[in-house]
């Protein structure tokens, strides 16, 4: 496949698309729609709105260009084995995890609110990767998945940025991966903390990874040049 050059802050970077992964986080009904769990925290869901066609036009051309994509979704089992008390009790949300919400038990698989909003909606070969806690590595098989296809690049959206973006671009950052995190295809319900968490990912010369745009994805996706290796006959 094609090496590409990303635009991106501090600086840009150099991707093999053979080697790169769009990992898609929690763009559940649950955090975008009235009525699930980001709701029952206080939050104003609208918020998230603008990020849904940005990640659209980045899914839409990582398909083309033949790359991994990869779901998350936060949530809990039916019968909350997987979800830490200390998750459950904690503030005081209008609706508790796993009490009954307009779109079913809140944060639990299975039920409606907990699926991925129909325009980000999963292809039958895409992995969707349920996870209980914030991070997208922590307790699932995210790290075997990325091993398997000799991923070692990470195009990173979703929401919210500051905690399940932020969360799981740092375990992979840990883990060795490069993460880049598309800024407009994240978002907040706080628009402060979206901007300090992105300035905080490429801030000191990049301490967990690189921050760009759809647009900069786009134009690297849809540019592809040989790699090197081709370049040569190899
Ligand atoms: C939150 C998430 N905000 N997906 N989860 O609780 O960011």
């Amino acid at each position: 496949m094609a090496e590409i050059l990303l635009e991106a802050e501090p600086q840009a970077v150099a991707l093999d698309l053979a080697r790169t992964a769009l990992v898609i986080i929690d763009m559940q009904r649950d955090f975008l729609e009235p009525g699930g769990f980001g709701e029952t925290l206080g939050n104003d869901v609208s918020l998230l709105a603008p990020v849904v066609p940005a990640c659209r036009r980045v899914l839409d051309a990582a398909r083309a260009a033949g790359l991994l994509v990869i779901h998350t979704r936060e949530g809990h089992r039916p019968d909350m084995a997987d979800a830490p008390p200390a998750k459950v009790e904690r503030g005081t949300p209008s609706t508790r995890i796993g009490c009954a919400g307009p779109m079913g038990r809140i944060l639990i698989r299975g039920e409606a609110g907990h699926d991925i909003i129909p325009e980000l909606a999963p292809l039958p070969h895409e992995p969707v990767l349920d996870k209980p806690g914030k991070g997208a590595f922590y307790q699932t098989d995210l790290e075997l998945m990325l091993r398997n296809r000799r991923i070692e690049n990470l195009l990173v959206c979703g929401v919210t940025t500051e905690v399940c973006v932020h969360t799981t671009v740092r375990e992979g950052n840990d883990r060795g991966y490069r993460c880049i995190v598309l800024g407009d295809c994240c978002g907040s319900y706080f628009p402060v903390f979206h901007e300090i968490g992105l300035k905080m990912i490429a801030a000191q010369g990049g301490i967990f990874g690189w921050v760009s745009d759809s647009s900069r994805a786009l134009a690297a996706i849809c540019s592809k040049r040989p790699a090197a290796h081709s370049e040569m006959g190899l």
